[in-house]
C-alpha cells in the first residue's frame, strides 16, 4: 500500500475534511428540530467508518455470490436477529439502502404496473414514495390517495375504507412522514382485508417508539413493515424490512437481485450496533424523554399563540400552522436557520400555499433529547420560535445567542 492510501483524510484531501469539520460544528452549535434527524452514538459512527466499505456480499448470510463473506455474514445475522427480537417480527431485512428502497421492493414483490394503490396524500403528512406523481410508486401505479379530516386533522378512516371499497386497491400504504397523532393500524388492516388488499406499513418516524412500545407496532397488522433506521430509531442512514415467512422469500428476491445490488456491509454493522442500543433499557428511556420533550413544546408553542395541526402531538412531532403569525413555512425556517435553530418548512393539510412556501414547519424532538435537552430547555426553544416569529429583525442577535447557549450545555461529539 502507498503512503498516500495510509494519510489520515485531513492531510490526505484537506478540501473534504473541512466541509466535514464544518458539518461537526454546525451540529454542534445548531438546535437541530428536523424530526427525522438524529445524533448517533460513536459506536455506531465508527461501525459506518469501518473496513466493511470494502466488502462486496450480494446474496444474504450463507448464500453469496463473492467468496470471503464469513466475517460480514456475523455483522447482517446480528443485525437481522437484533432487529426481529426488537419488533417481534418473524423475518428482517436489513440490506435496504434507505426507506425508499425498502418501499420499492414492496411495490415490486406486490403489485405490477398499472395496479391501484392507496397511500397518505403527501400534502396532508404522507411520504412521497406513498404514491406521489414525481415518484416510481406514482408512475408505475393507479394512486388513490386518502387524507385527513379537515375538522379534526386526524386521518379519515371512513374515507379510506369508502375509496377502498370503490378502487379495490392491490395495496394499502400507511405511513406518514408529518403525521402527530397514533395510527391506528388495525383500522387499516381491517380495510385491507374488507378489499382483498396487501397492507404495507412504513412505521420510518415512529420505529424508535414502536420498538420501545410508546406506539402500538403495525408488525401483528401489515403483510410488510418497512422503516428507515435513522429517524428516532437512531441508527445509520438506512432502511429495513420486517414481515412474515410467507412473505420473506418474495420480498428478499424483490430487494436483492430485484431491486439493489451490493449491500453496503459497513452501515449494516452499524444498524447491528443500533439494535443492540435499541433493545438496552435507556433506550426506551429516551423515547419517553423524546415524547415528554415534544409534549414540552407543543404546550410551550400553544400557550404563545401558536396552531398545532390537530391541536398537539401523541409522538415525536408537531406540524406548527403559522398563519396566526401571517408568515410563511419559508421564511420561518430561513429566520430559525440565521438563529442557529434548524427546522423544515412543512405543507399542513388543506395548504393554501405552494409546497416550496408552505404555511406550516415540522418540529421535532429525537435530536435534541439525544443531546439532553429536557422539558425547560424545551419550553425556553418555544420562547425563540415565538420571538423570530413576532419581532425578528429586533431579537435575531439574542435568540441565535440564546440557541449557541443551550447547545454549548449539551455538547455532542466532543472529543474527551
Ligand atoms: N425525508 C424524510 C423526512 O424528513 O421525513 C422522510 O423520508
Amino acid at each position: 500500500m502507498t503512503d498516500k492510501h495510509q494519510t489520515p483524510l485531513a492531510a490526505s484531501d484537506p478540501e473534504a475534511a473541512r466541509a466535514i469539520a464544518s458539518e461537526l460544528s454546525r451540529q454542534q452549535r445548531h438546535i437541530e428540530l428536523i424530526a427525522s434527524e438524529n445524533f448517533v452514538s460513536q459506536a455506531c459512527l465508527e461501525a459506518m467508518g469501518s473496513c466493511l466499505t470494502n466488502k462486496y456480499a450480494e446474496g444474504y448470510p450463507g448464500k453469496r455470490y463473492y467468496g470471503g463473506c464469513e466475517c460480514v455474514d456475523i455483522a447482517e445475522e446480528l443485525a437481522r436477529e437484533r432487529a426481529k427480537k426488537l419488533f417481534d417480527a418473524p423475518h428482517a431485512n436489513v440490506q435496504p439502502h434507505s426507506g425508499a428502497q425498502a418501499n420499492a421492493a414492496v411495490y415490486l414483490a406486490f403489485c405490477k404496473p398499472g395496479d391501484t394503490i392507496m397511500g397518505m396524500s403527501l400534502a396532508h403528512g404522507g411520504h412521497l414514495t406513498h404514491g406521489s406523481p414525481v415518484t416510481m410508486s406514482g408512475i408505475y401505479h393507479n394512486v388513490v390517495p386518502y387524507g385527513v379530516r379537515e375538522d379534526t386533522h386526524l386521518i379519515d378512516y371512513d374515507e379510506l375504507r369508502q375509496k377502498a371499497r370503490d378502487c379495490r386497491p392491490r395495496l394499502i400504504v400507511c405511513g406518514a412522514s408529518a403525521y402527530p397523532r397514533v395510527i391506528d393500524f388495525a383500522a387499516f388492516a381491517s380495510v385491507a382485508r374488507e378489499v382483498g388488499a396487501n397492507l404495507m406499513v412504513d412505521m420510518a418516524h415512529i420505529a424508535g417508539l414502536v420498538a420501545t412500545g410508546l406506539h402500538p407496532s403495525p408488525v401483528p397488522y401489515a403483510d410488510v413493515v418497512t422503516t428507515t433506521t435513522h429517524k428516532t430509531l437512531r441508527g445509520p442512514r438506512g432502511g429495513m424490512f420486517l414481515c412474515s415467512e410467507e412473505h420473506a422469500k418474495v420480498m428478499d428476491k424483490a430487494l436483492f437481485p430485484g431491486t439493489q445490488g451490493g449491500p453496503l456491509m459497513h452501515i449494516i454493522a452499524a444498524k447491528a450496533v443500533a439494535f443492540g442500543e435499541a433493545l438496552r433499557p435507556e433506550f426506551k428511556v429516551y423515547q419517553q424523554k423524546t415524547l415528554s420533550n415534544a409534549r414540552a413544546l407543543a404546550e410551550g408553542l400553544l400557550s404563545r399563540g401558536f396552531r398545532l395541526i390537530s391541536g398537539g402531538t401523541d409522538n415525536h412531532l408537531m406540524l406548527v400552522d403559522l398563519r396566526p403569525f401571517d408568515i410563511t413555512g419559508k421564511e420561518m425556517e430561513a429566520r430559525l436557520g440565521e438563529c442557529n435553530i434548524t427546522v423544515n418548512k412543512n405543507a399542513i393539510p388543506f395548504d393554501p400555499q405552494k409546497p416550496f412556501v408552505t404555511s406550516g414547519l415540522r418540529l421535532g424532538t429525537p435530536a435534541m433529547t439525544t443531546r439532553g435537552f429536557d422539558e425547560s430547555d424545551m419550553d425556553a426553544v418555544a420562547e425563540l420560535i415565538f420571538l423570530a416569529a413576532t419581532d425578528f429583525d429586533a431579537q435575531k442577535d439574542k435568540i441565535k445567542a440564546a440557541a449557541t447557549e443551550l447547545c454549548a450545555a449539551h455538547p455532542i461529539y466532543e472529543r474527551r
